[in-house]
């Protein structure tokens, strides 16, 4: 396995939007409530902003904090029977949260499918 440098853990693969909607919180269900997500993807995490990108840069002065997945030992599926809408996968944490991801237009969402598996693969699996 290849080893992530500190550098490389700082560097952005993706971002964009994508409709959120986190179900459960270390392993808890949560009550299903969809927004728009600002969403980071570098190697290590993803982050979730509940704002714009510009919104979400001004944060990081005042110090407000994003919510953060760790990717280690996390899982992706696609999750079909979870939501009524098309093209919704779920990831799943170590620590048992459970976040659904969403967009209507196909090639936006398998692209975020990959990143997200490419992301976890590399990573080592203790
Ligand atoms: O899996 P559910 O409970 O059918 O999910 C729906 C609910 O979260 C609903 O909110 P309320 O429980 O406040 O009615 C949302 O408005 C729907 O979007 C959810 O279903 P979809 O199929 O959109 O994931």
């Amino acid at each position: 396995k290849d080893v992530i440098t500190p550098l490389e853990e700082l560097m952005v693969e993706k971002e964009g939007y994508l409709q959120k909607a986190k179900i459960a919180d270390g392993g808890k269900k949560l009550r299903k409530n969809w927004s728009t997500s600002w969403i980071v993807l570098s190697s290590r995490k993803i982050e979730f902003y509940k704002e714009s990108k510009q919104q979400a840069l001004s944060n990081v002065k005042t110090g407000h904090k994003p919510e953060s997945v760790d990717l280690y030992g996390a899982h992706i599926e696609w999750a079909k029977e979870k939501s009524s809408r098309k093209n919704v996968f779920q990831i799943t944490t170590v620590s048992g949260n459970e976040f659904l991801l969403q967009s209507d237009i196909d090639f936006i969402i398998l692209d975020w499918f990959h990143a997200i598996k490419n992301a976890i693969d590399r990573l080592p699996k203790d």
